[in-house]
């Protein structure tokens, strides 16, 4: 179906983007063979990351070609093995698995498989160690209210400690539930949203969003969300940490 006239919810600003699924260009990447791979943050937009959107049929897969990089790979739908080497993990729907640098690795699929990716170059930090791999699902990670409030949950998928550069959050916001300030922090976010709607402020604009949905926020940029609609509105997102 065309978009009519021309029209789309997709934006690209200075310090922010939102990006809709209908208008994603997927394409062949030298880290997956065998996918399609939308690259939908990149430092070509001024991003300081990568997130990449993977989908792996049966014949793809996943390999290192960056060493000094880090990835968070979250599983949207369906399974994959993470072959280390030395252990296989599988992560199925839901599921994580955090590669530090340097980790070798290959991820396969038996079926089919969509993930999302974080990637960045990992910042080291004078006397701490390189981070460890992690694997985890989201379902097992605790849920806090934030700032108090018990409408609007969030989850570190990451432990908040110095040797971590990046922390990966998911929120899940009740109905009506919202930030409680309009934000504004060095850090900057890359985000998509996982279940629901609502309205996220960016800069001076406010813009419409939905499941499928994917949001860059330069470092600065003034940050709000509400939750619409009668589902709550669940988002996982990207921030740089514990670096000056
Ligand atoms: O962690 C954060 O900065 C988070 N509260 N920002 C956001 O959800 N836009
Ligand atoms: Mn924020």
């Amino acid at each position: 179906m065309h978009d009519l006239l021309g029209q789309t919810r997709s934006i690209v600003r200075q310090h922010y983007a939102l990006f809709t699924p209908q208008g994603l260009v997927r394409a062949a990447h030298p880290a997956w063979p065998g996918a399609t791979c939308a690259v939908v943050i990149a430092p070509a937009l001024g991003a300081r990351f990568t997130m990449l959107l993977v989908e792996l049929d049966a014949d793809g897969c996943g390999q290192r070609t960056q060493p000094a990089d880090e990835l968070l790979i979250f599983v949207r739908s369906g399974s994959v093995q993470v072959d280390l080497n030395a252990q296989v993990v599988a992560v199925g729907e839901g599921g994580f698995v955090y590669l530090p640098p340097q980790q070798n690795y290959a991820i396969t699929t038996e079926c089919a498989a969509s993930l999302l990716i974080f990637q960045r170059r990992y910042t080291p930090l004078a006397g701490v160690a390189l981070p460890e791999l992690i694997a985890g699902h989201a379902h097992k990670v605790a849920c806090t209210p934030f700032l108090g409030d018990e409408a609007a949950l969030l989850q570190t998928l990451l432990p908040a400690t110095p040797a971590f550069d990046l922390a990966v959050n998911i929120f899940t916001f009740q109905p009506g539930a919202a930030l409680p300030i309009v934000e504004t922090h060095v850090m900057e976010h890359g985000l998509l949203m996982l279940e629901g709607q609502g309205i996220y402020r960016l800069g001076d604009a406010w813009h419409p969003v939905q499941a499928g949905d994917v949001i860059w926020m330069a470092p600065f940029c003034p940050q709000w969300f509400v939750a619409v609609g009668k589902v709550p509105a669940r988002y996982i997102y990207y921030k740089d940490v514990q670096r000056e």
